[in-house]
């Protein structure tokens, strides 16, 4: 199975109810990628790359373009199959994992079509038709950011992440203590997520401020190091997020007992193909982990909820999707979204979506 035509298109995904706060930077719209690609015989398979703005990952959305411009040529021609097709990549551009997930996103759709089988069972089999997913705030006042919390609770959400850092470490504990009156004693579990916000003297104060609330601490600091000082001081699990960017690293942090789970991440770590490693790796160590991206659309979503729907149950922490801060759907008859806080897995074949591509209108480029 080879690549016959690549087509890359440019997509606006304004934010509802904007603007989202993060620590690492405040967002109103994204500029989300999508990849077409036609194989040799025929079939289209899709691919998407979403940063979540350009300060929260080592990721922007006309990086991702250029990336893609920059192997595309290269890539007529190559074979579909994973493991070849990342060889090819390597081949033709160092790093750029977000854009060549992409790649890999819309392989996996084509082979998973080709086959008549799902993506899911393409990345090991599906042990859930029904995903557990997660909310996650914005960083906000105490009170709204609770009365959010009291809402995804009653819509049964098992989880809730609550976004903090890039403020007073004060205004984060009184948002922790309010959020977790409403939902304390309920079975929601709650993630503090600083997105490499917090100082490691800040990050001490919260888990010590906050010693009686059972929360995971979400990738508080900015690097490794820095996790490595609170992993000796707090008694918070520490989850790994953005520091996760690659295998080696997981395998590092995993096989040293630096974090107690990942929230893993399907562009950052370069697609799914890669994903079912760190799925895997997770699994060997019985850590926790999430399925997520950054933000994006259907196609995104559609690879989030294939590979969290392969997650050893016990370590599922959720499939995380953009559908409830963003309006419409690529497929507006399989779109994905969210019911009482799960995802049906769609059925396929590949990833289960097909777009409607006028929304994208011409290409940027094609090759
Ligand atoms: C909640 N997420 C998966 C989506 C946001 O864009 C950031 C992210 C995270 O956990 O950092
Ligand atoms: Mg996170």
């Amino acid at each position: 199975m080879k690549i016959r035509e690549i087509h890359i298109y440019a997509h606006d995904l304004p934010v509802k109810n904007p603007p989202r706060v993060m620590s690492s930077g405040t967002v109103w719209s994204l500029d989300t990628t999508l990849v077409r690609i036609v194989s040799e015989c025929g079939l289209e398979g899709w691919g998407e790359t979403c940063p979540v703005g350009s300060t929260y990952a080592e990721a922007h959305a006309k990086g991702a373009r250029a990336a893609l411009e920059e192997m595309a040529p290269g890539l007529i021609g190559a074979d579909l199959w994973p493991v070849q097709l990342h060889r090819k990549m390597e081949s033709l551009l160092n790093g750029h994992h977000y854009a060549k997930a992409a790649i890999d996103i819309a392989a996996h759709d084509l082979i998973g079509k080709k086959l008549g089988v799902r993506v899911a069972d393409l990345l090991g089999g599906v042990t859930t038709e029904s995903v557990p997913t997660y909310y996650s705030t914005g960083v906000g006042a105490p009170d709204e950011i609770a009365r959010i919390a009291k809402e995804r609770l009653a819509e049964g959400y098992p989880r809730i992440q609550i976004k903090l850092g890039g403020r007073s470490v004060d205004a984060d504990i009184a948002t922790l203590r309010k959020v977790w009156e409403v939902i304390g004693g309920s079975g929601m579990r709650l993630a503090a997520d600083g997105n490499r916000g917090w100082n490691t003297r800040d990050a001490i104060r919260l888990s010590r401020d906050c010693a009686d609330i059972p929360f995971v601490l979400e990738q508080p600091c900015n690097t490794i190091e820095e996790l490595t000082v609170l992993r000796n001081v707090i008694q918070h699990p520490i989850y790994m997020d953005e520091n996760g960017v690659n295998l080696s690293t997981v395998i590092t942090a995993a096989g040293t007992g630096l974090v107690d789970g990942f929230g893993m991440k399907v562009t950052r770590i370069g697609g799914l193909h890669q994903m079912r490693t760190f799925r895997d790796i997770c699994a060997a160590r019985n850590l926790p982990h999430t399925s997520d991206d950054a933000w994006g659309g259907d196609i995104i979503a559609a690879a989030c909820v294939h590979l969290g729907a392969t997650v050893r149950p016990d370590l599922n922490e959720g499939a995380w999707i953009a559908a409830p801060y963003i309006e419409g759907h690529y497929d507006e008859k399989a779109g994905i979204s969210i019911e009482k806080g799960h995802i049906t897995l769609p059925e396929g074949p590949g990833l289960g979506i097909v777009p409607d591509k006028d929304q994208f209108g011409a290409p940027v480029v094609s090759f």
